[in-house]
């Protein structure tokens, strides 16, 4: 008798226990707003001009919310945003542009900042037309689709080549994608 009343007993207390445990917490209001604030993205640098006539890394995978900053090398370079369809034309008339970005030695004193929404690739490339910088290869991409073998940024500069013509720069500086020119942080960084 007293030892079943002490199981019982002890059944109660463990359900107890048990449901204390396992019950979700109720969140209070500033936990629900904490957990909506996006953490801080990463922060890719692209170095535009490094090594000739390209962008460095040319193939960036970045995540919504992370910001992609352009470091412009020699000698006058520009970024601007098109899509896969036409290559070193502007995608429409939002379409972000850094300007061109005149430098005789070292990297510029500003930066070009853009911030990644979601997953979708977004194309990029130098409008420069003395020398014709796109159709020589001058492009890049973010979040390239790489399932497939058609939406490559190898396939996007072939037909830049092969559609030749001149490169049309975008209106106005700024742009899509919050786009931004920023005093560069660390303008002494040997790229
Ligand atoms: C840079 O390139 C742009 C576009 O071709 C041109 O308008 C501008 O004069 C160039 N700036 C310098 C300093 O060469
Ligand atoms: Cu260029």
């Amino acid at each position: 008798m007293f030892a079943a009343k002490t199981i019982t007993i002890f059944a109660a207390a463990l359900a107890t226990l048990y449901s204390a445990v396992s019950a979700a917490p109720t969140p209070t209001k500033n936990e629900v707003a904490a957990r909506q604030i996006a953490p801080a993205g990463a922060t890719h640098s692209v170095v535009v001009g490094r090594g000739g006539l390209r962008f460095d890394p040319d193939n960036i995978v970045a995540e919504p919310g992370d910001i992609v900053e352009f470091h412009f090398l020699p000698r006058n370079h520009s970024v601007a945003q098109s899509n896969f369809a036409n290559p070193c034309q502007p995608i429409g008339s939002t379409a972000f542009f850094s300007g061109f970005v005149p430098i005789a030695y070292g990297q510029a004193p500003d930066v070009f900042q853009i911030t990644v929404e979601d997953r979708n690739p977004i194309w990029f490339y130098c409008s420069q037309t003395t020398g014709n910088h796109c159709q020589s290869g001058m492009s890049g991409v973010i979040n390239q689709n790489f399932d497939s073998n058609e939406f490559t940024l190898a396939r996007y500069r072939a037909r830049a080549a092969e559609i030749g013509g001149v490169s049309t720069s975008p209106a106005a500086v700024g742009g899509n994608l919050a786009a931004r020119v920023l005093p560069n942080p660390n303008p002494l960084s040997g790229f």
